[in-house]
């Protein structure tokens, strides 16, 4: 199943943790790295008062399920010596998340998928765009491209 995966980084070295995280992924016999964005770096949205992140956006494909890579992400996050904190959205040496998994729409306890905030998080858009301009949004059929553009749109005087 072709996935996508957004992944950040803003404390720390931010850019050998995005690094150490994709080189863990490769490590996978069931996780294939098929495309990266470039880094982005990127205006903390939401939370508390935290640094700038770098971002990026990977295309992999993969056999695990949902829940199976989610365990995976997390276990690689808490390598890399993410700690859990009670303050959503708080800085993190590490976050992977999954974005799209196939065309499927998943709505469990543990994970929405598609990520719910794609649409309002331009360090998700801007990134995706550059790698899959044509991808389609299964819930809001719009592409990647669409939706970036629509992220902010000029106000008619
Ligand atoms: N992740 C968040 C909250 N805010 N801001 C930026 N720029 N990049 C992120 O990856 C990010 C964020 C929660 O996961
Ligand atoms: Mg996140
Ligand atoms: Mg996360």
């Amino acid at each position: 199943v072709i996935c996508y995966i957004g992944i950040g980084s803003n404390l720390d070295n931010r850019r050998k943790n995005i690094l150490r995280a994709i080189g863990l992924l490769k490590k996978d016999k069931n996780i294939k790295l098929i495309k990266k964005s470039r880094l982005y770096e990127t205006n903390p949205l939401a939370g508390p008062a935290q640094g700038k992140y770098l971002n990026a956006v990977l295309k992999i494909e993969t056999v695990y399920s949902p829940h199976t890579l989610l365990d995976k992400f997390k276990a690689i996050e808490s390598a890399l010596g993410r700690r859990s904190s009670s303050i959503k959205w708080s800085a993190r040496t590490i976050d992977l998340d999954i974005l799209f998994y196939g065309k499927r729409i998943i709505k469990s306890k543990k994970l929405t998928i598609p990520h719910p905030e794609i649409k309002n998080r331009i360090f998700v858009l801007k990134p995706l765009t550059e790698i899959a301009p044509g991808l389609i949004h299964p819930v809001f059929r719009k592409t990647a491209k669409r939706l970036l553009k629509e992220y902010c749109i000029p106000h008619k005087k």
